[in-house]
């Protein structure tokens, strides 16, 4: 069962239209602010939609961020019934310190075709298309995940370069890469973006490695599976974590999600640029309107679009 393809437009207006919530805090250094401009933008034009939806990822209270609850219903209640992962302000950092790319995401699936993951640390390995599947494993070392892709690639380690996100708890996979002359091309935050790096004719990365956000492993798969794309991700939790982990139905902490346990069947991916960067253009103001640019992406429908929209205000 693929989702209607009327819906794309539906959901490109809705990370518009976040976006734009954002706007006004670019660079105002209040990321809560700018994190509530963007979450209640987001509600509001979700609940506009004739669906039967529900937020099984929402992002903030590792933060303590207004957030679009774990479990909230939203749309009209008449229609299609979907699960929906929401970022309503990826990069909330970058969207404070007027820094490139901030962006509103969200990823619709069917019910029941979601990760309902809690909003904790994920472990991620991320590898591009047309790769064997399952080929790497966050159990192996960091030195034999990248000889295997360095092999199936047919090239040396020295030729391939990874995406890290710089932080303390990331020195022993740095270590490994500097000691295997791998390029490391390092983001401050953004592992959505960053993840996405190894997709493309010609990407910029071969693999990401580092533990971000759980959410944005569930987005960031949402999105690679429209590309072919693969990701392994494993939670990161500590006690209470594990409690809130075991209530949305996880059974086995320590388990390792391949990209078909975290997203099934269909898929709408949409970004919306907050300010510039790798996946879209900022907001632009104008006096009664707005312009927006959103990469969106429907699987079923192989559509993978970058698109600029003006809206009233
Ligand atoms: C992660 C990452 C996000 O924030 O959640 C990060 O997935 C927070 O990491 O993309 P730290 O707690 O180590 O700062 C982002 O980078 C931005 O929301």
């Amino acid at each position: 069962m693929t989702i209607d393809k009327n819906f794309l437009a539906k959901f490109i207006k809705v990370t518009a239209y976040a976006a734009y919530g954002a706007y006004p805090f670019i660079g105002k250094d209040d990321k809560i602010s700018a994190d509530k401009g963007a979450v209640d933008m987001m509600r509001k034009e979700l609940n506009k939609i004739e669906m039967n939806a529900t937020i099984v990822i929402g992002e903030g209270e590792m933060d303590e961020a207004p957030m679009l609850n774990i479990g909230e219903k939203v749309g009209t209640n008449n229609g299609p019934e979907f699960d929906i992962a929401v970022d309503p302000l990826e990069g909330t950092t970058f969207t404070s310190k007027g820094l490139p790319n901030a962006f509103s995401v969200l990823a619709v699936t069917k019910k029941g075709n979601l990760l309902s993951a809690p909003d904790t640390y994920m472990e991620k390995i991320i590898i591009g298309s047309n790769l064997p599947k399952n080929l790497l494993d966050l159990d192996n070392s960091v030195e034999k995940n990248i000889k295997l892709l360095a092999e199936v690639k047919n090239k040396k380690p020295s030729e391939l370069s990874a995406c890290v996100m710089k932080r303390p708890r990331h020195a022993h996979i740095i270590k490994c890469l500097e000691e295997m002359k791998v390029k490391i091309n390092y983001i401050t935050d953004g592992d959505i973006a960053g993840g996405l790096t190894v997709i493309g004719n010609n990407p910029k990365n071969d693999i990401y490695l580092s533990t971000g956000g759980g959410p944005e492993g569930v987005i960031v798969a949402a999105a690679l599976s429209c590309f072919g794309g693969q990701i392994q991700g494993r939670l990161i939790l500590n006690k209470t974590e594990a409690i809130r982990a075991k209530k949305l139905g996880i059974i086995d902490i320590d388990k390792k999600y391949n990209i078909d346990e975290i997203v099934k069947g269909d898929v709408i991916f949409c970004a919306s640029g907050v300010t510039s960067g790798d996946l879209a253009k900022g907001v632009q103001n104008y006096k009664d309107k707005f312009e927006v640019t959103t990469l969106a992406l429907h699987k079923s429908q192989k559509i993978n679009k970058t698109i600029t929209n003006i809206y009233n205000k």
